[in-house]
């Protein structure tokens, strides 16, 4: 049978299940990589497994996000986290040594094989082929001991790509085009495949950024073919051996098909506060920008800096205009203060902000009250600048270095500059000097740990009556960042949940721990797509120790669903959407989940004396999960049996 490049790499790896969609699939992983701000909590937990040794072919442990060390929590992690590497037989990228999923497709990609990881944007390396897929850390720290990764087997989208990108149209702009069309929550239950013609006209980094953002698609992943420009990017990488090709059969077939014309699009920009609200440039041109940024994983490739140097050289920051970039990693900043361009971003007034997220992740670089910031990110989430009432676009490196110059929203086409074909290097500056190889044996490695690094907090069994309050009612599209917020403040927090369990939903109901609290826990009603964005567990893990029982929802955004099951909160979904309207806050419920098995549930809203029906699409193993009380739980008792 004609297999689609999505099955072949699935059936190649498949450990249990059916390549049907709506199944549960088990996924053999190859590769994981962790982020510092996912990885301390994926670590203890890989700790608490009990094992010797990683089990995969490769793990990646990258310090990226929280590098403002504003007191000793960030810097304690760090240690724990290169300790714990080395104890354990995983890679470690230094801080410094920049963004883990550019890094990752710089140095350690693979066509064809599996990559999870504790990030949402893990997807970015699907320019190279991959199935590489974003997890909660306690997923990517089962990987890490050998075991398969379980997810529904989603629909796979075929996204044809023809004809060319016309000058100052650029990557950026392809997946701002999905996303207008299909939405944060069009590709929820989804793998996006690009073919078509229009693929080979597209650069690796250039694959990236698309794939990256099929995140904010609500994508499980996406996936570019092997092919002629992937060999020419691991051969510039010195990797020309990684590089297999690999394409889907002739007469594959899809579940679903997209086709984007190139020679049509056009400069779009997302407008605040969702990465959906997409426009044309030309639509919002004129209106006053405060900062632009430049960076984050999604375009800070040495391509993206290029690109920004074609337009700046020579030109200067606009007055009203503070403009920072990060390098997406030290290859990159290493090839820019090389050959001159860093000198001309720096000449312009360009200001040189760390190569890490940064700004990405409210980690500085905050916009004015009320400011316009134009951002080549992937999320424009209300008040994840760090500013609350900043009004954050997001753009194509282009269109960004645009706006830097004249102040104002605008069209690159508009500028009265040649556009420059910027090819990629035949080689990339190749010093791993900033990554950290693991002893072949760890065993005479002391982990250190500081003194904000706090045990984890564990559930009971789930009980035959479950009962509680309603602690909040939410709308649709509720993100991860209003649930768990990232930013300065918070994010040294990570490794101790009880301290991080405070922040829950500050930005919308800041009474909401103390709350959950005083009523011993109870309920949280939410609306379409609730838990979008990042895969942080803490979104999960908080709630779990503040006391929450069940999540009852219209939809689930993958990633937010999992880590709900690892750690033991009950997923509901009401059978009828309109029920949304039957349970207000504070609203008495009540449930048996005696018949959790048959899929089908009875609330009992015992203030308002309804029932209300609720469904869940739990498989028998996410089941044992949540009964068990999380995942590490169940882990234990199946190694007891
Ligand atoms: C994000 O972009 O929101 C993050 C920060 O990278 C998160 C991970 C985290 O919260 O640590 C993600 O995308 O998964
Ligand atoms: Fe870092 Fe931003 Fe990418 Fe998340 S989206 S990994 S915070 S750069």
């Amino acid at each position: 049978m004609a297999l689609n490049l999505t099955q072949k790499i699935i059936k190649n790896h498949l450990a249990s299940g059916e390549m049907v969609p709506g199944k549960q699939v088990a996924i053999k992983i190859d590769q994981t990589l962790t982020q510092d701000a996912t990885g301390t909590m994926s670590y203890l937990q890989f700790e608490a497994l009990g094992l010797d040794r990683v089990q995969t072919e490769l793990s990646v442990s990258y310090v990226d996000h929280n590098m403002l060390q504003t007191g000793f929590e960030n810097a304690d992690d760090h240690r724990y986290l290169q300790t714990v590497a080395a104890r354990y037989g995983i890679v470690f990228s230094r801080p410094g040594n920049g963004i883990c999923h550019q890094v990752h497709l710089e140095r350690f990609g693979r066509p064809g094989k599996t990559l999870l990881g504790s990030d949402s944007h893990t997807p970015t390396n699907g320019g190279l082929a991959m199935l590489a897929i974003g997890a909660g850390g306690l997923d990517v720290s089962l990987a890490m001991g050998g075991e398969p990764f379980y997810t529904t087997m989603p629909k796979i989208v075929l996204v044809k790509l023809t004809g060319k990108l016309q000058p100052f149209v650029s990557a950026k702009d392809v997946i701002l085009e999905l996303l207008r069309r299909l939405t944060v929550k069009g590709g929820v239950g989804r793998i996006f495949e690009y073919g078509g013609e229009g693929v080979k006209g597209l650069s690796v980094p250039e694959r990236s950024t698309i794939t990256n953002m099929g995140a904010e698609l609500g994508a499980t992943t996406s996936l570019f073919p092997s092919d002629d420009q992937t060999r020419k990017y691991l051969k510039a990488q010195g990797r020309e051996k990684d590089y297999v090709p690999m394409e889907a059969d002739p007469g594959a077939t899809y579940d679903e098909t997209v086709e984007i014309d190139l020679n049509t699009l056009e400069p779009l920009i997302a407008q605040p506060h969702s990465p959906d609200n997409v426009v044309k440039v030309r639509e919002i041109q004129g209106i006053p920008v405060s900062q632009v940024a430049i960076g984050s994983c999604t375009n800070s490739s040495y391509k993206d800096l290029l690109s920004i140097a074609g337009i700046m050289k020579g030109k200067t920051v606009h007055p009203s205009v503070s403009l920072g970039f990060s390098p997406g990693s030290r290859q990159t900043l290493e090839m820019i203060s090389q050959n001159g361009v860093l000198g001309d971003l720096i000449a312009a007034g360009a200001r040189l902000l760390e190569s890490a997220c940064g700004p990405c992740i409210g980690m500085g670089f905050a916009p004015p009250s009320g400011g316009v910031s134009v951002r080549t990110f992937n999320r424009n989430f209300e008040g994840r600048s760090g500013t609350k009432d900043a009004k954050v676009y997001l753009a194509s490196p282009e269109v960004a270095a645009a706006c830097a110059i004249t102040g104002v929203i605008t069209d690159p086409r508009d500028l009265k500059v040649k556009a420059e074909n910027v090819e990629l290097p035949e080689k990339y500056v190749l010093d791993d000097r900033m990554v950290i190889f693991p002893p072949a044996d760890g065993h005479s490695i002391e982990v250190l740990r500081g003194p904000n690094i706090k045990p984890l907090p564990t559930r009971d069994r789930i009980s035959e009556t479950v009962s509680g309050t309603v602690l909040l009612k939410v709308g649709d599209n509720i993100t991860t960042d209003h649930i768990m917020p990232a930013g300065a403040k918070v994010l040294p927090l990570r490794s101790n949940v009880p301290a991080i369990s405070q922040y829950v939903f500050e930005s919308v109901d800041p009474t909401f721990p103390k709350r959950a609290k005083e009523a011993g826990g109870g309920f949280i009603v939410g609306g379409a797509n609730y838990g979008q964005g990042s895969s942080r567990e803490h979104a999960a893990l908080a709630p779990m120790y503040l006391g929450v029982r069940a999540v009852i929802v219209k939809g689930f955004a993958r990633i937010h669903l999992a880590n709900l099951i690892n750690f033991g909160i009950l997923p509901l979904t009401f059978a009828n959407e309109s029920d949304y309207d039957k349970i207000d806050r504070d609203d008495k419920l009540e449930f048996s989940t005696k018949g959790l098995e048959t899929g089908h549930l009875v609330l009992r809203n015992l203030t308002k004396k309804i029932d209300i029906p609720v469904t869940h699409s739990l498989s028998a193993r996410d089941l044992e999960i949540v009964r068990a009380g999380g995942t590490l739980a169940y882990v234990k008792e199946q190694a007891k049996k």
